[in-house]
């Protein structure tokens, strides 16, 4: 199957059918547009359809810490109506939107009372009982972090209400963080799969079967029927997964990291989604294992800023955008005069960008002189980013670490500039960059098309290893003071390893 399914960082997946449609949802985080749609006809080849999280209010992002926010969307299909069910993590809790068309318009979101915790997931059995089931993580007060396990309400999905107490359910095979929990019925028996190990390299797939929607579960002897931990397979962290039945057989969707460098300890992209496909044998799934599909072509994508971005631009808590705008052809940032004094510091910044889908990966703009400053960034979050900047007559690299700032300048060419950003990996090897996964150069393009590098720093500082688990690399321009304008944005990416 082709792998990834979904480049770039989309944690989390969940996938459901209906009739001859097949509908994924991801998780955004800090992020808008949230919580990303994509459709399918062969349960393989996805595209970007839509969003969950259109409009201001829907989450509660704008001051959510990083890693906050949309975490781990279910979707489902139930009587004529589309749900997505995800915990607004440190935002608004647990959250269930209904939708007539995947596409959208989406609901406001109904908060879940009484289903504390993440990971919901949402089934009716045949008498049209609600259960929501879900990873019972504490996330805020003085029990914070604490794990209650899997555990199950039943549920007015209208009202949100919770209409039962918590019972607590199998919880998997003792690994830590018991979550990802979904239900499924197959010829009569409930499944309960769910994601243990936590989400870094000792993750996993267990699965448990039972008489119904409630339990008692009995775990497969075969647990883990999915993990690649401790393997050499390019792709690790897999878990967090969600099943689909299609004509021919079942398909697994699953998140997971592609680590570089000697060691396969660095993954620029973060958590990605991957599918494999699944049989069943005597009455448990068997999956196999998914392979990165090799000699995929160089995607090259240009974007032309006069009119509205698409979708796959993002903004970081940050819903309405009212700083950006589109004139004479260009797109225009207007900088926030309260920022700090490096604005990708800030935890709501004037920047808008895309993720990084591949493992060499270049981005370029061009920047207009004039009106402000700014540039570009590739962002992790705003204590790790990598920017280059046109400020006034010299373009600034600059690399922020945490507490760090290390800047390096070159002479600005007058006029228009194109600043560009260059993920480049490494050729592995036990050498200081070769246990890196890449380096990440930073320079512009003069008139005479001459290639200036102004730094090349180690991209292992902005990884999924070393920064935070949850999110990955967003490249894209930002306004730094005044009013900068834009003119073009290339995005150039290939995986050849
Ligand atoms: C997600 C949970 C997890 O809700 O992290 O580590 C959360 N695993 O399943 C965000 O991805």
């Amino acid at each position: 199957m082709l792998n990834p399914a979904v480049p770039g960082f989309h944690p989390d997946p969940s996938v459901c059918r209906v009739g001859d449609d097949y509908w994924l949802a991801c998780s955004t985080f800090e992020y808008f547009p949230g919580l990303p749609i994509f459709h399918s006809t062969d349960a393989e080849h996805w595209e970007p359809v839509g969003h969950v999280v259109t409009r201001p209010g829907q989450l509660a992002i704008e001051h959510v810490p990083t890693g906050g926010g949309a975490w781990a969307p279910t979707i489902r299909y139930h009587d004529g109506l589309f749900y997505v069910t995800v915990a607004d993590a440190m935002g608004r809790g647990g959250l269930i939107f209904t939708a007539t068309d995947p596409r959208g318009p989406w609901s406001d979101g109904t908060v879940m009372v009484g289903a504390d915790g993440i990971d919901h997931d949402i089934a009716w059995d045949a008498d049209g009982t609600c259960y929501v089931t879900y990873s019972g993580l504490i996330l805020t007060g003085d029990e914070v972090s604490k794990h209650l396990g899997i555990q199950q309400v039943r549920m007015d999905p209208e009202t949100g209400r919770a209409l039962s107490d918590p019972i607590s359910l199998w919880s998997g095979t003792g690994k830590m963080f018991p979550e990802a929990p979904h239900l499924y019925e197959v010829d009569g028996t409930w499944y309960l799969m769910i994601a243990e190990g936590g989400t870094e390299r000792g993750h996993s797939v267990s699965i448990a079967r039972g008489p119904s929607p409630e339990g008692p579960f009995e775990g497969h002897p075969a647990n883990p029927i999915h993990t690649h931990r401790s393997t050499d397979h390019p792709v690790q962290n897999s878990g967090h997964a969600d099943l689909v039945a299609t004509d021919d057989d079942w398909v697994m969707v699953s998140l997971g990291t592609r680590p570089r460098g000697a060691t396969r300890a660095f993954a620029p992209m973060g958590r990605e989604t991957y599918q494999t496909r699944v049989r069943w044998v005597d009455g448990w799934p068997v999956v196999e294992p998914f392979a990165l599909t090799e000699g995929l072509p160089t995607v090259t994508v240009h974007t032309d800023l006069a009119g509205p971005l698409g979708p796959e631009w993002l903004t970081v808590r940050d819903a309405d955008r009212t700083w950006l705008r589109h004139e004479d052809g260009a797109m225009v940032l207007t900088a926030d005069p309260q920022a700090p004094p490096v604005a990708m510091d800030a935890p709501r910044p004037r920047f808008v960008g895309r993720r990084q889908q591949h493992e060499r990966a270049r981005i370029s703009a061009v920047l207009e002189p004039g009106r402000g400053t700014g540039g570009l960034s590739v962002r992790y979050d705003e204590d790790h980013h990598y920017d280059v900047e046109r400020a006034g007559d010299v373009i600034l690299a600059r690399v922020r670490l945490d507490q760090v700032e290390h800047l390096w300048s070159a002479p600005a060419p007058a006029g228009p500039v194109e600043l560009w950003i260059d993920a480049v990996p490494t050729e592995g090897g036990f050498s200081s960059e070769g246990m890196s996964c890449d380096i990440v150069r930073l320079g512009f393009t003069t008139g005479n098309d001459d290639e200036v590098e102004v730094a090349a720093m180690d991209g292992r500082y902005l990884t999924s290893d070393t920064c935070a688990s949850f999110t990955g690399r967003v490249w894209g321009p930002y306004a730094a003071s005044g009013e900068v304008a834009f003119r073009s944005i290339d995005y150039r990416g290939n995986d050849e390893r």
